[in-house]
């Protein structure tokens, strides 16, 4: 009964380091929460032009696409002239890379440009995207007149960061039934949302 005393020093020793290997052991499980919590959101500008298509006009330098500059660098079609036929192509563009780290969450394809605006469901155009398998029509530009950016949701086609890194789009003159042409686009961006 009287040695009772001896052993409480070392229980208590055994308490708090017990203790302490808890509280660490949930700190590092709130870390661990609060970095597979962080969001982020990238921009991939085009930043190659590979001319595999070239029936379209350019004005500037290529890429083209690269930035939002018009009216330096740009690529357009003409009424009745040059791009103006059913299915001319300009193309490839490609995106930049992205670290393959983190879980994608959504791709976004944004594309500024501007379509002739007199026949908009005769004379438009539209973008094709590469996922790295086959290519998708995935926007079109009818009637507007002004530049635009457009957007749409391509999760479903770039669902992985090597079909993102291998992304690419051309574009496509549409005519149905009268003389195409008359478009243009500046920039493309894939703007990519995702978890750390
Ligand atoms: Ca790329
Ligand atoms: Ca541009």
């Amino acid at each position: 009964m009287t040695d009772k005393s001896g052993y409480a020093a070392p229980l208590f020793f055994i308490f708090l380091a017990f203790t302490i290997s808890l509280t660490s052991g949930y700190i590092y499980e709130n870390q661990l929460h609060n970095v597979t919590q962080t969001i982020k959101n990238s921009r991939l500008y085009v930043d190659s032009f590979d001319a595999t298509s070239t029936q379209w006009l350019t004005a500037g330098t290529a890429p083209y696409l690269d930035a939002q500059d018009e009216p330096n660098n740009y690529v357009y079609t003409v009424v009745g002239g040059a791009g103006s036929k059913d299915g001319d192509l300009m193309g490839d563009f490609g995106f930049e890379d992205h670290d393959a780290t983190g879980t994608i969450n959504s791709v976004t394809l944004r594309v500024y440009g501007r379509a002739d605006p007199s026949k908009p469901l005769q004379r438009y155009f539209s973008v094709w995207l590469w996922d790295g398998n086959s290519w998708n029509e995935v926007m079109n530009f009818r009637g507007e007149g002004s530049w635009t950016w457009k957007e749409v949701d391509v999760t479903q086609y770039l669902n992985t960061w090597n079909k993102i890194n291998q992304a690419k789009i051309r574009l496509q003159t549409e005519v149905i039934g009268v003389t195409g042409g008359g478009h243009a686009c500046d920039a493309a961006v894939l703007v990519i949302d995702y978890t750390l």
